[in-house]
């Protein structure tokens, strides 16, 4: 019997309680968040703050709006919006890649939309040269905030060309392979060279954009990028975007320059007069000093690769065969056509946009930029000043400042 009345009295206080936490709970001002659930505003700040909802003061009571010295405040106030606000540019996310890639796009695409696109939400093309499988396409659309696209590549756009020699062709794989030339003897690769070199923009899916923004599997994005990247491409008249630089490899391209300055020398009209060749040339233009842009990451104009400059160029470039008699890669060639066909004001160094490509990271130098933008790489991984990167000359030839304490991040 007394055992009985000690449970119902259990019970009884039990239920006391949890109304009483109910109605604390109902009774708080709610915050709606981008999805259904509903948050008390002191639970969001606090968790911004980590933490307690009401900081004390030294004596011990709660006052707030304070913060003792010992808590790092992050005022909700200093927050981007979820989403970002205002007119938006023309421009997509672009990704080549196979279906077996899944995962390791999978984590990049969580990484740009964290840093950047959920508060956009950019549309995505993915393009692949054998059809997207269902996985694929379902793990990229749960990721992406914006619309996302899938396109088969046309044959013609991943295929030797009539005018290659298959045999020679052949032969030079097999000779880099000897070699131990990364990718050399690959096929596949050098149709994924040619394809970025000169058709991925003019694909039916990527027609009506104006700007993209080039991501592969398994990098990185290391700070917040809280302002409207493509926007400030179209605002600044930027043409190509780049965060890495640095020297190609030399048995990849022995003979490139060699076209280029029969190109120079065909289409003078198409080189700019305030051009970038000092990036690219040591002795105005007579040698290749193999610098370029690593176009992993590549924020640009498709209306760029589409015009007749560019066309001229590429067409050039591929009739010459050495995509495929030797092993041209896109880096090089959107380097070199950058660098020759626009003005050098229209290439832009993305500072604040940290990220890693295996082996390489771009870490902003200074620190008060890290810290701004929240960024989690190391500095010390930073390769902007190491000396296997073109980053210093690009300042250089740009006549930029380079950014206090550069010095110690050379080695
Ligand atoms: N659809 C398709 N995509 C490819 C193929 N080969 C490479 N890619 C994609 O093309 C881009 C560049 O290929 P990667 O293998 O990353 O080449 P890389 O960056 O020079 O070398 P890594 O150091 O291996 O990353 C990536 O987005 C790949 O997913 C292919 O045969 N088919
Ligand atoms: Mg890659």
């Amino acid at each position: 019997m007394a055992a009985s009345n000690t449970r119902t009295l259990r019970f009884v206080l039990l239920a006391f309680f949890t109304i009483a936490v109910l109605f604390k709970v109902y009774s708080s001002t709610y915050v709606s968040t981008a999805k259904t659930s509903i948050i008390p505003v002191e639970q969001i700040i606090s968790q911004q703050n980590g933490s307690p909802s009401s900081p004390s003061t030294a004596d011990g009571a709660t006052s707030p709006g304070s913060v003792s010295s010992d808590q790092t405040p992050n005022t909700s106030n200093s927050l981007p919006p979820a989403v970002h606000s205002g007119e938006r540019a023309n421009a997509t996310f672009i990704t080549l890649a196979r279906n077996n890639d899944i995962w390791e796009i999978a984590k990049s695409i969580r990484q740009v939309e964290d840093r950047f696109n959920r508060k956009f939400n950019y549309d995505w093309v993915f393009l692949n040269d054998k059809p997207f499988d269902a996985q694929f396409k379902k793990i990229t659309t749960a990721l992406v905030s914006g619309n996302t696209k899938y396109g088969l590549i046309p044959k013609e756009h991943w295929s030797f060309p009539d005018w290659i020699d298959q045999d020679k062709a052949k032969k030079v794989r097999e000779d880099m392979a000897q070699r131990k030339i990364i990718y050399g003897d690959s096929v596949s690769y050098r149709h994924m060279c040619r394809f970025e070199s000169g058709f991925f923009f003019h694909h039916p899916l990527l027609l009506d954009y104006e700007y993209y923004w080039r991501v592969e599997p398994s990098i990185e994005l290391y700070c917040d990028v809280d302002y409207d990247v493509f926007r400030f491409m179209r605002d600044n008249k930027k043409k190509y975007g780049f965060v890495l630089s640095l020297y190609e490899y030399v048995e990849t391209i022995p003979t490139l320059w060699d076209s280029v300055k029969a190109f120079m020398k065909e289409y003078p009209q198409h080189i700019h007069k305030d051009n970038a060749m000092a990036f690219l040339s040591d002795d105005d233009g007579n040698t290749y000093n193999h610098c370029h842009y690593w176009s992993n990451f590549e924020v640009g104009s498709l209306d760029f690769w589409r015009g007749q400059a560019y066309t001229d160029f590429f067409n050039k470039l591929d009739h010459d065969g050495g995509f495929f008699y030797e092993r041209w890669g896109d880096a090089p060639v959107h380097s070199i056509a950058a660098g020759l066909l626009m003005s050098k004001d229209e290439i832009h160094f993305f500072n604040d946009i940290a990220y890693y490509h295996v082996p390489f990271t771009h870490c902003p130098t200074t620190e008060s930029d890290r810290i701004k933008l929240k960024c989690t790489c190391n500095p010390k991984d930073n390769f902007d000043w190491k000396g296997y990167s073109c980053t210093s000359r690009h300042f250089d030839v740009m006549g930029l400042e380079k950014p206090d304490g550069y010095q110690n991040q050379m080695d």
